[in-house]
C-alpha cells in the first residue's frame, strides 16, 4: 500500500496501473491544475488530460475523491482547496524519485475518498526571534502545503523584533526591528512584502494569521517608542521571556493598538488575527484582564476573529467566539484546562497546540544540535505521533476543537535548514493527527513506514528532515 501522510479516510487499491510519462497533460480546475503542472513539470491541457481536477461532489464537505485507473488520474472535489488537498495525495502516489518532476510513473489503480478532521490545521513560524525572508517564507509554505495543512501563522512580533511595518507607526521596524537572538541585522517585511506572502500562501490554499503578540513581549515596540511602556529599553537580544509590558493605564497604549490592528486587518483577506496574550509576568493580573477587555475589543471593531493563547482566556470580558489556542502540556498544568474552556464558554473554539508534542522547536534528544527542552523535551518524532487532542483537556471533545497548530519558536533557528531539520518529520505527526479521522487507530511503526516513504520524497524535493532513531525504527 502506497504511504500516504496524512492517512486518507479510505484507501483501496483497484486492478491495474496508469503510466504519467513527460507528455501526459493536467486538465480542469485551473489553479489546482497550475500547481500540479508546475511541480510536476507537465504541460497543461483540457483535451482527455491525464490528470483531471473536476468541481463536483464531495464524500464529505472540504473532501475529495481520487480515483486512478487503466485510462487516467480523476480528483474530485467540492472546492479548489478540496482538490489542492487531492493533488497532494496524488503527488505521495507516485514513486519518491517522480515526486518534483515526472518523467516516467506508473501509478498503481486506487480509488480514495478523503475529508479532514479538523478545519484548522496550521504551522506557526516564530519570524520575530530570528527573522526569516519571504523567499524563506514562500519555502516554508510550499513545504508545509504538502502536509495539507491550511493555516500559517506568523508570529510577528516579540521583545527582539518587530517585523511587519506599519505606516502610522514607522519606528516599529527602525530600531524595532533592527537586531534579533543574539544579534545581526535582524529584518521587517514591508507592507508590500507581506502582501506577497499572502497572495502566495493563497495560491497553496493556505491562510496567513498575523500575530501581534500584547501586552508581553513587546520590548521592540518599547525600544521604539518608550512611552508604550515604562521608557526607554534598548533592543533586546537574549532569549529570557516574561519582562516586557505595555504601559496599561495609558490611553496612549490604546491608540496604538487601533492603528496597528486596522492596518493589519486591512492587509490580512483571512478571518484571523491573534493577539497573543502569553506569559505576560510582568503584568498583575488585574492590569491584564483589564488589558485583554480593551485591546480584544478594540481589535473586534476592525472585522476580524481574534485568537489568544490560552492564557488570554483569564478574561471573561472576550468578544464572542474569540478562539483559544492551547499550548500547556498534554496533561495540563495549573490552570491552563479553566483559561482554555474560558473560551469555549465565551462561544469560541480552541487550536491545540501542546507544547509537549507539538512545538517544533523542541529538541528531539539529547544530542539535537538545535532546539530547546523546557517543555518536558526531548521530543521524539515517535512522542510526536502519540496524542490525540480531544483527550487532553476534559470538557473539550470534538466540538470544541477549531483544529491543531505545531508552532516553531526560533530562539536557537536561524537558517532554512534549522527551520526544516526541526520542523520534519514531526510536523507530518500533527498534521496526521490534524487531518486523518478520530477513530483511526494510530499506530507508531504503521506510521513509521509511511515516514520512510515520506522521507524519500522529501529528500527528492531537498527538504531537510531529521531522521527517526533506529530504537524506534518500524
Ligand atoms: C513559550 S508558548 C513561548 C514563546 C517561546 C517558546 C519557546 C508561548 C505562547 N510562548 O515565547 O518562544 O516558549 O519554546
Amino acid at each position: 500500500m502506497a504511504s500516504v501522510i496524512p492517512a486518507p479516510v479510505l484507501h483501496l487499491e483497484g486492478d491495474g496501473s496508469f503510466d504519467l510519462t513527460s507528455t501526459s497533460t493536467v486538465g480542469g480546475e485551473p489553479a489546482v491544475a497550475a500547481y500540479l503542472s508546475d511541480v510536476l513539470g507537465l504541460e497543461l491541457g483540457n483535451a482527455h488530460p491525464a490528470i483531471e481536477l473536476v468541481i463536483g461532489v464531495a464524500p464529505s464537505p472540504g473532501g475529495y475523491t481520487l480515483d486512478v485507473s487503466a485510462t487516467g488520474i480523476r480528483i474530485e472535489a467540492d472546492t479548489p482547496a478540496a482538490l489542492f488537498a487531492g493533488a497532494q495525495t496524488l503527488r505521495q502516489l507516485l514513486p519518491p524519485d517522480q515526486f518534483v518532476g515526472v518523467t516516467t510513473a506508473t501509478v498503481p489503480a486506487t480509488h480514495i475518498e478523503d475529508y479532514p478532521r479538523f478545519a484548522y490545521r496550521g504551522a506557526m513560524l516564530d519570524v520575530a526571534r530570528h527573522f526569516f525572508t519571504v523567499e524563506q517564507v514562500k519555502r516554508y509554505i510550499d513545504d508545509i502545503a504538502l502536509l495539507k495543512l491550511n493555516h500559517l501563522h506568523l508570529h510577528l512580533t516579540d521583545d527582539q523584533g518587530w517585523r511587519l511595518a506599519i505606516e502610522s507607526w514607522p519606528g516599529l521596524t527602525g530600531i524595532g526591528a533592527s537586531t534579533q537572538v543574539n544579534g545581526g541585522g535582524g529584518g521587517f517585511y514591508t507592507q508590500q512584502d507581506y502582501a506577497d506572502l499572502v497572495t502566495y500562501a493563497a495560491s497553496r490554499f493556505i491562510t496567513i494569521v498575523p500575530e501581534i503578540d500584547m501586552p508581553g513581549h513587546t520590548n521592540a515596540a518599547i525600544s521604539a517608542y518608550p512611552e508604550l511602556g515604562d521608557g526607554a529599553v534598548e533592543p533586546y537580544e537574549g532569549i529570557e521571556v516574561g519582562f516586557s509590558s505595555f504601559a496599561i493605564r495609558s490611553e496612549h497604549t490604546y491608540e496604538f493598538i487601533d492603528d496597528v490592528v486596522r492596518e493589519v486587518a486591512a492587509l490580512t483577506p483571512g478571518p484571523y488575527l491573534h493577539l497573543g496574550g502569553d506569559e505576560s509576568l510582568a503584568t498583575t493580573d488585574e492590569d491584564f484582564r483589564y488589558f485583554i477587555g480593551r485591546a480584544t475589543a478594540i481589535a473586534a471593531k476592525h472585522g476580524k476573529t481574534l485568537i489568544g493563547w490560552h492564557e488570554m482566556g483569564r478574561s471573561d470580558a472576550l468578544p464572542t467566539g474569540t478562539i483559544g489556542q492551547y499550548w500547556s502540556f498534554t496533561t495540563p498544568q495549573e490552570g491552563a484546562a479553566e483559561h482554555t474552556l474560558s473560551f469555549v464558554r465565551q462561544g469560541g473554539r480552541v487550536i491545540m497546540s501542546p507544547a509537549d508534542v507539538a512545538y517544533l522547536d523542541i529538541k528531539y534528544d539529547t544530542q539535537s544540535p538545535l532546539g530547546l527542552v523546557w517543555a518536558e523535551g526531548p521530543t521524539s518524532t515517535r512522542s510526536s505521533y502519540g496524542w490525540d487532542p480531544a483527550a487532553i483537556v476534559p470538557g473539550l471533545g470534538e466540538a470544541q476543537l477549531l483544529g491543531v497548530e505545531a508552532p516553531l519558536w526560533t530562539e536557537t533557528i536561524v537558517t532554512m535548514e534549522d527551520v526544516e531539520s526541526m520542523a520534519f518529520p514531526r510536523i507530518a505527526s500533527v498534521a496526521e493527527i490534524g487531518w486523518s479521522a478520530a477513530d483511526r487507530p494510530r499506530d507508531w511503526s504503521e506510521f513509521a513506514e509511511r515516514l520512510n516513504g515520506f522521507g524519500a520524497r522529501l529528500d527528492a524535493a531537498g527538504i531537510r528532515h531529521t531522521p527517526v532513531p533506529p530504537s524506534d525504527a518500524p
